[in-house]
């Protein structure tokens, strides 16, 4: 597993051109803060402009479509966010699954065509809070890993995981740092027994109401390779907070 934790923003949909400030002023500070792998993953309308702003981050997507091109009125594809000079896309976030029922299997072909073009993916999973009360938590996120996560030959080398229970997004409510751990370890499991010895290696990243007071502790968990920061990356002040927390 890479030594660096990867702290990495989802700004959804939030962000005009003004926002770019803010990532001019996390850029900035990524300089002196190199012991932490950091990313931004703006609108698809930010992304061509926070690249050309930001030289030393991560920058990335939300989303993107399955098909290579075609007729897919509003969508993305892959090759046209790589081109807009993004590295990375985010897959299977638990608000495109509930918002526009996607599937698993939806997720893993977009993870797919992703990597297909060189992009990194980050697949999120987690449970529901109906889930977790029914004790079902790590089949829910074991099912979703194995219908979800690219099986296409290099695979392994590409992909984060995100573990997000969905009860804990923005909702400022965390699980507790043993849950997390616990959740973690059946993640590294899952991972091992999908992608061989090479699952040992992918990253596993936390989100779900992550802040700057309480990173450092959430950060500690077993297996936690890194945060995904939804609210509060969208100020420089407040994800910067979290990235020095994993400093
Ligand atoms: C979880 C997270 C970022 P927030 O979705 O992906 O959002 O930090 O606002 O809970």
């Amino acid at each position: 597993m890479s030594e660096r934790p990867y702290i990495v923003g989802n700004w959804k949909m939030h962000g005009t051109r003004a926002m770019l400030s803010e990532a001019r002023a996390i850029d900035r500070a990524a300089e002196r803060l190199m012991k932490v792998e950091v990313a931004l993953a703006p609108p698809f309308t930010l992304i061509h402009a926070t690249r050309k702003e930001a030289s030393l981050i991560g920058v990335g997507a939300q989303d993107c479509h399955a098909a290579e091109g075609g007729a897919h009125t509003g969508d993305i594809s892959a090759a046209m966010i790589k081109d807009s000079g993004a590295g990375f896309v985010i897959v299977g976030h638990s608000e495109r699954r509930a918002d526009h029922g996607e599937t698993d299997a939806d997720v893993r072909a977009k993870a797919e065509s992703a990597l297909s073009v060189g992009l990194n993916v980050i697949v999120c999973v987690g449970e529901t809070e109906a889930q977790r009360d029914a004790g079902e938590a790590e089949a829910v996120v074991a099912r979703q890993l194995e219908g979800s996560l690219p099986q296409a030959d290099g695979a392994v080398a590409k992909v984060t995981v995100a573990y997000e229970p969905v009860w804990a997004i923005g909702t400022g409510r965390t699980p507790t740092v043993e849950d997390i751990g616990a959740m973690h370890r059946a993640i590294r499991a899952k991972l091992v027994s999908l992608y061989g010895e090479d699952g040992a290696s992918v990253r596993i990243l936390y989100g779900g109401s992550v802040k700057p007071d309480n990173a450092g502790v959430l950060l500690a968990a077993d297996e936690v390779g890194g945060a995904l920061v939804g609210g509060a990356s969208l100020t420089a002040e407040s994800f910067l907070g979290i990235v020095a927390a994993a400093h």
